[in-house]
């Protein structure tokens, strides 16, 4: 087989880098690991930046997304004392959209299958090579067999356990990280949302927050232990340790139900530099992972496809490298400042294991100067509707 680009995983941003790249003329095939059924039933991300929605449009997949999705002008941050609005649209004149990763990648499936583009699943034993010469290969097994495909470009959009990162030699690749001794325990239920728009919650007992994907879908999380198994939380232990750390008059007029859908998930920062290596190219989590306090994971993968796939156009329609070689440099300025955001969140949110008076009266004292200051009101709503690029 030979294409123009390979692209290694048929999640997110193997998808929508595809789409944009098959829109401007260059040719793909996507390699992913699982069934289509097992990447759409992965409940993740909710909250979409603006600059995401116009990747969408420009992609040619929003239309259902500009029907149905849910505009938020903010967002509450609470603590057992106070209860803070970030008013998104009057700090910054801009909102962020709800609308499910789930809904993303559908719509996203379907505009491929519409351009023909080869996407094969449960492919296996990924290998990269020749990422230094004029073209390179990705060998890999599909059906049985043993396969070759042949290409100018290898895209790896194989999330955080793929293989693309760790095909850059270890000596040539720099790893940062930070792992938090927590994860998210997230419940899906066809509940209507207890509020109109997201509540974060520092409570004494943990985090936890109440958010949704329609106005009868709900999505809730809290902090949970990692040594927590999730067979052990039934759903009436949920809802009732849900209600105990959000406010009082929002946890009386929660609607509860069964859960669709309910795991967990460990908290992470990490980057992995440089994004570039010879003719491969990482994105999304393949690089970087966030906390999903922030929101910032998806968006994060919608701006490094923003950069990329700009680059791949122009070296493979003109010749002209510049993109390419300077892509790795643009993508991880953006990234770094979503990493602080992303961890800065964390902080402000969660109560860590074994700390002390101290750590809590930070975040009190953090959620205090935001309810008092415009400025740093300002300063959160920037970043969480998204930094520009
Ligand atoms: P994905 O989605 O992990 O897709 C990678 C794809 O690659 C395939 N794959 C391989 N294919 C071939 N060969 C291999 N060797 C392969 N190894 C892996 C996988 O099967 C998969 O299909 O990465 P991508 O595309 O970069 O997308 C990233 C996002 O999925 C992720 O950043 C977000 O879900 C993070 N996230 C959130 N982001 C937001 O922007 N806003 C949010 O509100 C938000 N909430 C969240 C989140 C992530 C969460 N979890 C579970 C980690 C909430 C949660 C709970
Ligand atoms: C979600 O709805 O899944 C969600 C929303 C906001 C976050 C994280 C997850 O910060």
């Amino acid at each position: 087989m030979k294409t123009e680009v390979a692209i290694i995983g048929g999640g997110p941003s193997g998808l929508l880098l595809s789409q944009l790249l098959n829109r401007a003329g260059v040719e793909t095939v996507i390699l992913e690991r699982s069934t289509r059924e097992h990447v759409l039933s992965r409940i993740r991300a909710g909250i979409l930046e603006f600059g995401a929605v116009r990747m969408l449009r420009e992609a040619g997949v929003a239309d259902r997304l500009d029907r149905e999705a849910i505009p938020h002008d903010g967002c509450f941050l609470t603590d057992e004392d106070l209860m803070v609005r970030i008013d998104f649209k009057k700090l910054t004149g801009q909102h962020v959209t709800v609308y499910g990763q789930t809904e993303v990648t559908q719509d996203l499936y379907k505009a491929q299958d519409v351009m023909g583009t080869t996407i094969l699943h449960e492919v296996s034993d990924v290998t990269i090579h020749d990422l230094d010469q004029a073209t390179s290969h990705v060998d890999f097994t599909h059906e049985g067999e043993r396969k070759r495909l042949d290409c100018l470009f290898v895209a790896g959009c194989d999330g955080f356990h793929g293989v693309s990162r760790k095909t850059i030699p270890e000596g040539k690749r720099r790893e940062h990280e930070r792992v938090y001794p927590f994860g998210w325990l997230g419940l899906l239920s066809e509940t209507p949302p207890c509020n109109d728009e997201l509540i974060y919650a520092n409570s004494p007992r943990g985090f936890a927050l109440a958010s949704m994907r329609n106005e009868n879908l709900s999505r809730y999380y809290v902090q949970v232990p990692l040594t927590d198994k999730v067979e052990a939380w039934s759903d009436d232990a949920f809802w009732a340790e849900l209600k105990r750390r959000l406010p009082f008059e929002t946890a009386e007029r929660m609607v509860t139900g069964p859960s669709m859908e309910k795991s967990i998930a460990p908290l992470r920062s990490f980057v992995a530099e440089p994004m570039r290596w010879g003719n491969l190219f990482l994105v999304g989590d393949a690089a970087h992972i966030v906390p999903p306090t922030g929101a910032k994971g998806l968006n994060l993968a919608a701006s490094d496809v923003h950069y990329l796939h700009a680059a791949l156009i122009d070296a493979v329609k003109s010749g002209d490298r510049s993109g390419i070689d300077t892509y790795s440099e643009r993508a991880l300025m953006r990234v770094w400042k979503a990493m602080r955001f992303s961890w800065q969140m964390t902080m402000m949110l969660h109560r860590f294991e074994g700390e002390d008076s101290f750590a809590a009266q930070m975040r009190k004292a953090t959620l205090q100067h935001l309810s008092q200051s415009e400025t740093a009101r300002r300063e959160l709503a920037e970043n969480y509707i998204g930094l520009p690029y």
